[in-house]
């Protein structure tokens, strides 16, 4: 049977989980009608999604249409969790972008439709909410056409837009508007299509253009837009026919070796460790051992696939579906199962979170049953990035925003009783390398205390090109596994750079390298003071990187949103040095009729301050979007991080020993 993993993206609160309870309920796996209202929705099943009626963590349900088994992912809206959308991106074929056809396009349905496109994901765009008073899907129709992609086709009309009697009729081949947009949209991407149709005018009837929509829709070029309300039902039925018509299905080779990639984990009744997995190729069954990340043999004891809206037990799990399996204890997001996917589970799409906090148990007792929890929750959400500093044991998380910290509060009480408090929440910066920098240090050579050599060069790189790490010397001058202990500790040491934030982008070149090999004294047991090992390599490895980061320097950079604030025209002499006091740099103020719509950069960590302030600056009457920017150099002073790793030297010693090094070459 063919299949279709299909991602329900929006803006939070656009009706993504009632579309996908609309659906289920539509093609006849549900006979009533959930409602995140009433908390009794099929996705939305955590007690704190229910109470907050907004979705938290990803869900898949089932169902089959026509010969298709549609496996549909509903997604959480709200930016503190688009990790989660982040998850699902590589395991999907195809995407619908829900935009409310009141309140229209919003950030994060740029943000993910920039990303969809990216990806080449194919996605039909539902317009709902078209029975909610005020509803416009002709403006936000022609918002979607201007501000997200060009490349869109209206595929019906809706009667009635803003009542509860909204209807939506579906073009055809007599809609001569529509017929002449699919023409023009279609031959300005297929000259094919333009040569037939220049040649011969009758050579496109209708049924060409479709199949032609077909295949362009499924290879992302075109995004066919549908109407309706996921509450009346309406248009939902037109949406369903493009789902099964315009997205393209996967059939994967369930005889070829395995391929897959872990997409979530959950914890079971009892604790237990499940990881959700799409498989791309192969099959898997129970007592069968798979490779999982570096894994090798993991032996999977239990199978359950999600089918015709129940999650049911299964001997196996074939290519193109997606499976619950139990038994790989070592899984981690991201991880290639069996033979890596070509499309890699861990690529990053959104920027990384920019808060953090540290979380302090209410009950001092609690400090190892809190850090056995995050754990857990950091398996679940891996950017929560947990870290413990060595000398006063502090945990600290890494967040997207305060609803994410009250979301882990609550689910620290909830599901291990352990209470917390946060200090308060910081700015994550990053530190960028200014020029090239070495350093040496040689076997021994005072004051290289470690059996070995080694030498390292580090160098910027442009944002998002991550850290690389290159060999100046021969491969085979060290056993590999000196190579890998540098290579390991170099990335781990750059998550601290000369104050203390992470160095994501540059190039370290390994430009020397020397060991002793394995030596034995006449009686033949091995002499440790006499032969290298790994951990000279990686003592010594963050010594000499940091040497030779001082030397090329870094500047910390702050993380800055964007923002987008509409407000009414009489408030903007008080509000425009009120932006001034939170760091805000407006670039544009233009008036809309009676009101302005303010947009600038702002640094992230005062975009809840200012959230916080603007009720009473504009009396309420403001909208304010932000986005995530860039990183950009801090003005004044750096701050300073100090050290979580396991740096073998305290921080003030450590960073002493360097300028000692670096003063006395
Ligand atoms: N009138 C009307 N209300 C809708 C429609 N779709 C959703 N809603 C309401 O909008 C609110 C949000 O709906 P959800 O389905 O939770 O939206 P969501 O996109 O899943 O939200 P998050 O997952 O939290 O991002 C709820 O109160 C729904 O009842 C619709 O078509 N018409
Ligand atoms: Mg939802």
């Amino acid at each position: 049977m063919k299949t279709l993993n299909l991602g329900i993206l929006a803006h939070v609160d656009a009706g993504k989980t009632s579309l996908t309870e609309r659906l289920l309920h539509d093609v006849g796996v549900t006979d009533q009608l959930g409602r995140v209202d009433a908390g009794s929705t099929q996705t939305d099943t955590l007690a704190l999604e229910r109470q907050r009626g907004i979705t938290i963590r990803s869900a898949v349900v089932s169902f089959v249409l026509d010969d298709v088994t549609v496996n549909l992912i509903d997604t959480p809206g709200h930016p503190d969790f688009i990790a989660e959308v982040e998850r699902v991106l590589g395991v999907l074929d195809g995407a619908v972008l829900v935009v409310s056809a009141v309140e229209g396009v919003q950030p994060q349905t740029r943000v993910l439709m920039r990303t969809l496109c990216r990806l080449r994901i194919p996605t039909l765009i539902f317009i709902n909410k078209v029975d909610r008073a005020g509803a416009d899907p002709e403006r936000v129709f022609q918002a979607v056409a201007e501000k997200l992609t060009p490349t869109v086709v209206a595929m019906g009309a809706v009667a009635m837009p803003g009542t509860r009697g909204a209807h939506c009729t579906t073009y055809g081949p007599t809609d001569l508007a529509f017929t002449d947009r699919l023409l023009d949209l279609l031959t300005g991407q297929d000259d094919v299509l333009l040569a037939d149709w220049v040649a011969d005018t009758s050579s496109l009837p209708y049924s060409r253009l479709r199949a032609a929509l077909a295949t362009r829709t499924g290879r992302a070029l075109v995004q066919p837009v549908y109407a309706g309300s996921a509450i009346t039902g309406a248009g939902v039925d037109a949406l369903i026919a493009g789902i099964t018509e315009l997205l393209p299905t996967v059939q994967g080779d369930a005889d070829a070796p395995v391929s897959g990639t872990v997409f979530a984990i959950e914890r079971g009744p009892a604790g237990e460790k499940i990881a959700l997995v799409r498989l791309f190729a192969g099959t898997i069954r129970i007592r069968d051992r798979v490779r999982v990340g570096a894994v090798d043999a993991e032996l999977v004891t239990a199978v359950r696939v999600v089918a015709h809206g129940a999650d049911v037990m299964a001997s196996a799990v074939e290519a193109g579906h997606i499976a619950r399996l139990w038994g790989l204890k070592h899984a981690r997001i991201g991880d290639p199962v069996g033979v890596p996917p070509e499309r890699a589970g861990t690529d990053r799409h959104f920027a990384p979170p920019t808060l953090e906090t540290v979380v302090v148990p209410t009950r001092p007792a609690d400090r190892v049953a809190l850090h056995a929890a995050l754990i857990q929750l950091a398996e679940q959400d891996p950017l929560i990035n947990l870290r413990q500093d060595d000398r006063q044991h502090e945990i600290t998380v890494s967040l997207y925003g305060e609803v994410q910290k009250e979301v882990i509060q609550a689910t620290l009480v909830d599901d291990f009783g352990v209470g917390v408090t946060f200090r308060e929440t910081s700015t994550v910066h990053v530190e960028r390398v200014c020029g090239v920098g070495e350093a040496v240090e040689v076997i021994a050579v005072a004051p290289n205390p470690f059996l070995a050599t080694v030498g390292l060069r580090i160098a910027p790189a442009p944002t998002g090109a991550g850290v690389t790490f290159r060999l100046g010397v021969e491969l085979g001058s060290m056993p590999p596994a000196f190579f890998t202990a540098v290579e390991e500790t170099v990335r781990r040491t750059l998550r601290q750079g000369l104050h203390g934030w992470q160095v994501p982008d540059c190039e370290v070149t390994m430009t020397h390298a020397g060991y002793w090999a394995r030596q034995s004294h006449s009686h033949g047991t091995f002499d440790k003071s006499m032969s290298s090992t790994a951990g000279d390599f990686r003592n010594l490895t963050p010594l000499v990187l940091m040497a030779a980061l001082a030397r090329a320097g870094t500047r910390v950079h702050e993380p800055v949103h964007r923002f987008r604030l509409e407000v009414p025209g009489d408030v903007l002499g008080t509000l425009l040095p009120a932006l001034t006091r939170l760091d805000a740099v407006p670039t544009d103020t233009t008036g809309q009729g009676a009101s302005y719509l303010v947009q600038g950069e702002i640094p992230a960590g005062l975009v809840h301050a200012l959230e916080r302030r603007l009720p009473a600056l504009t009396r309420g009457e403001s909208v304010l979007e932000t986005e995530f920017d860039c990183y950009r150099p801090v003005r004044g002073p750096a701050p300073v991080r100090t050290r979580w790793d396991n740096n073998p030297l305290d921080r003030k010693e450590y960073l002493l020993a360097v300028a000692r090094r670096v003063g006395g070459r």
